[in-house]
């Protein structure tokens, strides 16, 4: 794959899709390829802030709802400086969870005006990525490659929710245009397959438009 700049590649879905498996998997066929691939994560727990979400996430700790929206938020605007760098130097980036996380599982709490449209508010100005694959897996299907974690939000009835809301979100001129639904009940090795391929064509379709690096809105 060629080009000037690296794309911004993000995996989306519920828990259990099998975010981790694709991301491990195509960054490791970018770089077999010989392209540049930085991998990321949000939440990324190894700053500051990502140690005080870390510890909600496990339940050692409290937060208020919106208080805990706004540190997912900026725990990706603390990479965001060094996201657009990568991109600029020709490095692909490629990050399991992103803004679309953050919005859906604050908005699923139902908590009061804290809507997707309020969630997203904080997001606006972030690198925009390129391709967000959507691995898409119904809550039960999920639930059968093993039982819920501890982790605060692997409950059935929030993981239901929060599948709605990516729904909802597709919605977004924006999110339309980016999202790419994978069905996520197929083999690791077909997904993977249908993975690459959405792919190759986000970057034919990038080299040919030679589409600057954009900006949620
Ligand atoms: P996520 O990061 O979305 O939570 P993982 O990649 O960690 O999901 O996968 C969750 C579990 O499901 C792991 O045990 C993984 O091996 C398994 N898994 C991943 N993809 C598939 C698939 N397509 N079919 C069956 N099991 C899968
Ligand atoms: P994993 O580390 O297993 O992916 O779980 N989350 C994530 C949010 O609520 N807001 C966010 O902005 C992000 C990125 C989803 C992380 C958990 O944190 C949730 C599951
Ligand atoms: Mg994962």
């Amino acid at each position: 794959m060629g080009g000037t700049r690296g794309m911004l590649i993000v995996f989306e879905g519920l828990d259990r899709s099998g975010k981790s498996t694709q991301c491990e998997k195509l960054v490791q066929t970018l770089r077999n390829e010989g392209e540049k691939v930085e991998h990321m994560q949000f939440p990324n727990r190894t700053t500051p802030i990502g140690q005080m979400i870390n510890e909600y996430l496990t339940g050692e700790s409290q937060q208020e709802d919106h208080v805990i929206h706004l540190l997912f938020s900026a725990n990706r605007w603390e990479s965001a400086q060094a996201i657009e760098n990568h991109i600029r130097a020709g490095t692909t980036v490629v990050i399991d969870r992103y803004s679309y996380s953050g919005c859906v599982y604050s908005a699923a709490k139902q908590n009061k005006a804290m809507d997707l449209e309020w969630c997203r508010q904080p997001e606006e100005g972030l690198p925009r990525p390129d391709l967000c694959l959507f691995l898409d897996l119904s809550s039960e299907e999920a639930a059968k490659r093993g039982g819920f974690g501890t982790e605060r939000y692997e409950k059935q009835d929030l993981q239901a929710r929060v599948r709605e809301l990516y729904t909802e979100m597709r919605q977004h001129e924006d999110e339309r245009e980016d999202i790419v639904v994978v069905n996520a009940g197929q083999s690791i090795e077909e997904v993977q397959c249908e993975v690459l391929k959405v792919v190759k064509e986000a970057r034919r379709q990038l080299d040919t438009q030679g589409l600057e690096l954009r900006h949620m809105r």
